[in-house]
């Protein structure tokens, strides 16, 4: 049992009790904080019983606590000002910015003059002074009460500041013991030796205490989001499209797209393209004629682009820029499986854009897509599935926006209100896969596709409350917040 504690508990035992456990420490000459670890320690087994005050004390300004060690500026002046008188700049010298408001005071206490003609020289024109500020500042430091005068006085000159402190008032408590019996937490073999066993008593069990916070691996904030949303299309029937390419041919990624040869997109400001291997020999050679004829004059009811179309340009390898090449390959292999089979599929993985990196882009995101493919599919299946999905994500006011792709016709942006955000959030985009790009394929005449797409790192970033994408990667993520921030459980907003 340490001192303090003995103190106390004799202190209350003696019928003293304690209502400022803050003036109670400084009687002891012990910190605060010493005090109310022993106080704690006493509540915990109600051997005290201990109320929390909050006070509002008067507390002194960093200026004050200056006055307090070295004088009031008043006070300082004086002592500066030798029997036969100083001059301002010789006082400006020793006292700096207190000058001023010493030199007011002083002059306003008459303890200072000048001599008839000459302002600068100062003279003292009393020999002893009782420095009132400097006493007023030690007792309101050691606690005591002062007049509301003094106390406005103080505050005046900004040298006292308002400040909340808590502090605790403790009596006897129901289990109160005027020597605290060393409780026992476990028989040692020196108990069992020493006999002493017999009577000691032991501390309970806290069974509500918490166990030692193991230190566990997290999933990482984007794989947690991935597996909920893939959770969502398996719950749906979407059956997962094999990513597993990083590495796309210029004719997969665009030219079966439909998207033209000449499109912004397919030059290196926005797309990564391979030095090594730089193209491809693995193009299907008939379907790679269709997607030249439509390309360059149409059919199909398209009348195409009307250009040169190169097959070396389609050849040229890239980092795929979207996962909707693999759903263009997936959608072929579909199309070759007589009869057609209607099919759901999704893909969550990487794509690569050449882009300026900020806030939210970096030069990869994570792309999340879906497809259905079946007869007769329309733009409202799509706003239907659209709906569900993303309701399941939580997000049910969805919004639409006419938008445009290269290989989808109509397409429309999505955008759905964000009740924590309070706005509509742009949240993907979507559309219905052009003829242009299915019919060459092979896919039975009435075949549509609806499909959508959307990032991972969005909903991650937005879900975890982190606004800027570089903090998703590396070693710039904050475990704390992995650990402290509970899986936010897609849905619930
Ligand atoms: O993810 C996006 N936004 C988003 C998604 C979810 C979300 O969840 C919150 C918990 C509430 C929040 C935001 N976007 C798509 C919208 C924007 O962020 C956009 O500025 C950035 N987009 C990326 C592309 O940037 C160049 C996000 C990425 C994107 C855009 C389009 C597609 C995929 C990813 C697509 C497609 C598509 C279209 C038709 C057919 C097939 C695929």
């Amino acid at each position: 049992m340490s001192d303090l504690e003995a103190s106390l508990l004799a202190h209350l035992n003696s019928g003293g009790d304690v209502p400022d456990s803050r003036s109670y420490a400084s009687s002891l000459g012990v910190t605060h904080k010493e005090l109310e670890d022993v106080i704690k320690s006493l509540a915990a087994f109600r051997i005290v019983e201990s109320k929390d005050i909050t006070k509002e004390t008067w507390v002194l300004t960093d200026e004050a606590k200056g006055y307090l060690a070295s004088g009031s500026p008043e006070a300082q002046l004086l002592a500066a000002i030798p029997p036969e008188g100083a001059s301002k700049d010789v006082l400006k010298e020793k006292l700096g910015s207190i000058l001023d408001i010493g030199m007011k005071t002083a002059a306003k206490n008459k303890w200072i003059g000048f001599e008839k003609g000459n302002k600068d020289l100062v003279l003292r024109k009393v020999d002893t002074i009782k420095d009132e500020l400097q006493e007023q500042l030690k007792r309101l430091e050691s606690g005591e009460v002062l007049s509301d005068k003094v106390i406005d006085d103080l505050k005046r000159r900004k040298l006292i500041m308002k400040e909340k402190t808590s502090c605790y008032a403790l009596k006897k408590g129901p289990q109160f013991v005027a020597k605290r019996k060393k409780l026992a937490t476990d028989v040692t073999q020196e108990h069992l030796r020493s006999g002493d066993w017999k009577d000691l008593e032991f501390k309970d069990y806290n069974f509500g205490a918490q166990g030692q916070p193991i230190s566990v691996g997290y999933v990482q904030p984007l794989l947690e989001v991935r597996e909920e949303i893939q959770n969502i299309f398996l719950q749906m029937g979407f059956t997962e499209m094999p990513t597993n390419n990083y590495v796309e041919s210029s004719f997969w990624n665009f030219d079966a797209l439909y998207q033209p040869q000449q499109h912004p997109a397919r030059d290196s400001h926005d797309t990564f393209f391979l030095q090594a291997p730089a193209t491809t020999k693995q193009l299907i050679e008939a379907y790679l004629e269709k997607v030249k004829e439509v390309h360059q004059c149409g059919g199909y009811g398209s009348k195409g682009y009307g250009y040169d179309w190169k097959r070396d340009e389609a050849e040229k390898n890239l980092l795929r820029t979207h996962t909707t090449a693999v759903s263009a390959r997936m959608l072929y292999k579909l199309a070759q499986e007589k009869p057609f089979a209607p099919k759901r599929y999704y893909s969550i993985d990487r794509v690569f854009r050449n882009e300026a990196v900020d806030r939210t882009h970096l030069a990869e995101f994570h792309q999340i897509e879906g497809l259905i493919c079946d007869y007769g599919l329309t733009l409202g299946d799509l706003i239907g599935v659209l709906e569900d999905f993303f309701s399941r994500l939580g997000m049910s006011k969805l919004r639409f926006k006419p938008a445009y792709n290269p290989y989808t016709e109509p397409s429309m942006e999505i955008f759905s209100y964000h009740e924590g955000l309070k706005k509509w959030v742009e949240v993907g985009n979507s559309g219905m896969f052009r003829p242009e790009m299915l019919l060459p394929m092979g896919l039975p005449e009435g075949v549509n596709v609806i499909a959508w797409g959307l990032s991972l790192e969005r909903p991650t970033m937005i879900l975890y409350g982190i606004d800027n994408i570089r903090d998703l990667f590396g070693p710039k993520v904050d475990f704390n917040l992995i650990k402290s921030n509970p899986l936010c459980r897609l849905g619930l907003q």
